[in-house]
């Protein structure tokens, strides 16, 4: 498979990054497109949350995937993006993260970036558009986010180069995601991110989905990249859809 390119289009403000690409995506646009804002003003994350992103803070950047593999590997995509998150805040930035389930990528426990793959049916075919936010500069969080988010600017004590750290989230996505087509790629992304994250095997966590709220012991994942997670009372269970909610020693938001 061939490296991708970027095709990068820039803006001082969106909506959000990641409905412009899926507009774009739409109507073809080829593999590679990538949007950037200096803001946005209706930011996303999953479930219709909100994505603060204010003018000048963070890397707001969506880039659009035509995966040429299984369906069955698709949602390691996401895997694959936070793998090229980590590899570029410590190349760009010399921060080191930790990841937590499924698509939080923390630096001292808080979180610095989130990520949203959205994957879309358009003209030439299904897509995939991963939408990265990662924040630069120290901003005034509201509330009740003081606690939980940081920034570069936070961990390094001065805000990071924005074009330097764009080349390195493109450069280590393509190439993740080059390794993800790859025979034995499924497992390359999944033992990387294991070895990456914290959370992965052994980890008391509580998770809360859209039914209920239960404890356990993280135990590694899936082939599909969901959280197993052993529990007192039904042995293992199998979680695709939901957040590790706070357990100590991380702090006490829902979005850690
Ligand atoms: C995410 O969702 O973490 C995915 C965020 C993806 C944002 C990018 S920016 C470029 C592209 N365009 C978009 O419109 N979106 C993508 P989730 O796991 O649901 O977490 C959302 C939660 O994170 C919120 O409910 C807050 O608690 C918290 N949060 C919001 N803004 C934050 C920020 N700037 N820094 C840290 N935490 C934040």
């Amino acid at each position: 498979m061939k490296r991708l390119e970027p095709n990068i289009l820039r803006y001082e403000s969106l909506p959000s990054t990641n409905t412009e690409a899926i507009r774009l995506a739409s109507e073809g646009s080829a593999e590679g497109l990538t949007i950037v804002a200096d803001e946005q003003t209706a930011g996303r994350g999953r479930l219709q949350r909100t994505w603060i992103s204010p003018r000048g803070a963070g890397l707001y950047v969506s880039v659009l995937l035509r995966p040429k593999m299984p369906l069955d590997r698709w949602a390691l995509i996401t895997f694959a993006a936070s793998l090229a998150v980590s590899d570029a805040l410590f190349a760009a930035c010399d921060v080191k993260t930790d990841i937590k389930w499924p698509n939080d990528i923390l630096a001292g426990e808080r979180k610095i970036c989130g990520i949203l793959a959205e994957a879309i049916d358009t003209i030439i075919g299904r897509a995939v558009v991963v939408g990265i936010g990662i924040n630069l500069a120290r901003t005034a969080f509201p509330q009740h986010l003081a606690a939980t988010a940081t920034s570069i600017e936070e961990v390094n004590g001065y805000p990071a180069d924005r074009e330097m750290l764009l080349a390195q989230l493109l450069e280590n996505l393509f190439r993740w995601y080059e390794l993800l087509h790859g025979t034995t790629g499924a497992n390359t992304v999944r033992s990387a991110w294991i070895s990456r994250s914290s959370y992965a095997v052994g980890r008391r966590v509580m998770i809360s989905n859209a039914d209920e709220v239960f404890q356990g012991v993280t135990s590694g994942l899936e082939e599909d990249g969901a959280l197993r997670v052993e529990t007192e009372t039904e042995g293992i269970r199998i979680v695709r859809a939901g957040d590790i909610v706070s357990i100590r020693p991380s702090s006490s938001s829902p979005y850690l």
